[in-house]
Formats: C-alpha cells, sequence, structure tokens
C-alpha cells in the first residue's frame, strides 16, 4: 500500500514536471515565432563627425548618429542628437524625432528619406524609428541612452517578420518564470523518484 502511494505520489510530480516543460516548450516556441530580433551595440557616440553605424551588423553602413554638442548649434542645451542619412546607399529611413514607449513604429510613423535631423535628448532612453535597413523592410528602433553628458547607442531592436514594432522598454522577453517553475518540478520529481528508489 506504501508503495502504491509512492508510485502515485512519483506520477504526480512527474506529470508536473512534464507540464512544466512542455509549457516551457511553447513559451520559447511563440519566442522564436515572435520575430522581434534585439541587437546590442552599447556604444559610445562621438561629439564630432558623423560616424557610420551599421545598426543591423551586415556589413553595410545604414545610418549616421552622433551626439551634438552646443558648440555647434549654439543653443546652449548641448543635448542634441545628430542623425542622419546623407551618404547611405541603402534606403534606411527614420522616424522624424524620437519616439516614446508604448508607440507603435510602422507604416503610419511620419518617416524621413534622407538629409538630417538634431532632436533633442531627454535624460534615459530615447528611441528612434528605424525602417528598411540594408538586411530588408523591417520596422524597428535604436535605443539611445542619454545620462546628461553622453550619448550611447544602447540597441537596435527590429521585428523580422516586417510587422509593426511597439517601442517597449523590456526588450528580451524573460521566460525565466516558466524556467524556474519546470526545473522545480523536475527537482521535485527527482527528489521523490530518489526516495522510492531507496
Ligand atoms: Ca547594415
Amino acid at each position: 500500500m506504501v508503495k502504491l502511494r509512492e508510485y502515485q505520489m512519483k506520477h504526480k510530480f512527474l506529470n508536473a514536471a512534464l507540464i512544466s516543460l512542455a509549457i516551457v516548450a511553447g513559451s520559447l516556441a511563440n519566442l522564436a515565432n515572435a520575430g522581434i530580433i534585439v541587437i546590442n551595440h552599447n556604444e559610445l557616440l562621438p561629439s564630432r563627425g558623423e560616424p557610420d553605424i551599421d545598426i543591423d551588423l551586415d556589413g553595410i553602413y545604414d545610418i549616421s548618429i552622433a551626439e551634438r554638442y552646443n558648440r555647434h548649434d549654439g543653443d546652449g542645451a548641448g543635448n542634441l542628437s545628430w542623425i542622419s542619412l546623407y551618404n547611405h546607399r541603402t534606403p534606411t529611413e527614420t522616424v522624424s524625432g524620437f519616439s516614446s514607449l508604448g508607440d507603435i513604429i510602422d507604416h503610419n510613423s511620419v518617416w524621413l528619406t534622407s538629409g538630417y535631423q538634431t532632436p533633442a535628448m531627454s535624460i534615459g532612453n530615447n528611441y528612434l524609428g528605424i525602417f528598411n535597413t540594408s538586411i530588408g523592410g523591417f520596422y524597428g528602433y535604436a535605443t539611445i541612452n542619454y545620462d546628461g553628458t553622453d550619448m550611447v547607442l544602447a540597441s537596435y531592436t527590429y521585428d523580422d517578420t516586417g510587422a509593426g514594432i511597439e517601442v517597449n522598454n523590456v526588450d528580451v522577453p524573460e521566460p525565466s518564470t516558466f524556467a524556474i517553475f519546470a526545473l522545480g518540478m523536475i527537482g521535485l520529481a527527482s527528489r521523490r523518484m530518489n526516495k522510492s528508489f531507496k
């Protein structure tokens, strides 16, 4: 009778572990289908010049982004970025100005196909909508962090399905809750199994 109860308990935990694994597999499959790609740059932008940036890392420059101090434009703020589409053969477009968290970057956005812009930076993350880089017609955005002194191109996030994309601070969805739950259940199941074999 005790043996039967242990057998039932063992299978109860094994089933829970298997269900957890299925949930993890499902959530990972959803992540793969989501099409959200994050490319980390972590590149300090210079205060002079017009550095070319290969935003999608395919070896072809897409855009120029730089910090722009007040000595160049005389506004006294020193918080302007310099974003240029000059000198690039790729058809990259940028949204005019920065977008906010929750904004949707898609065909309804106001796009610039040439020239340059000097939008003012806010402290924290600033989001520049980008469409159609050298790897194709994908909607995405660059995250540029400004700490009041320096500007850093943090990352480029895009949707490789061609769908519009929401500006979102949490670039990478975390399957950790399911994973931790599954690992916990597997641990419990293996403890039960070890006990039942003793
Ligand atoms: Ca490129």
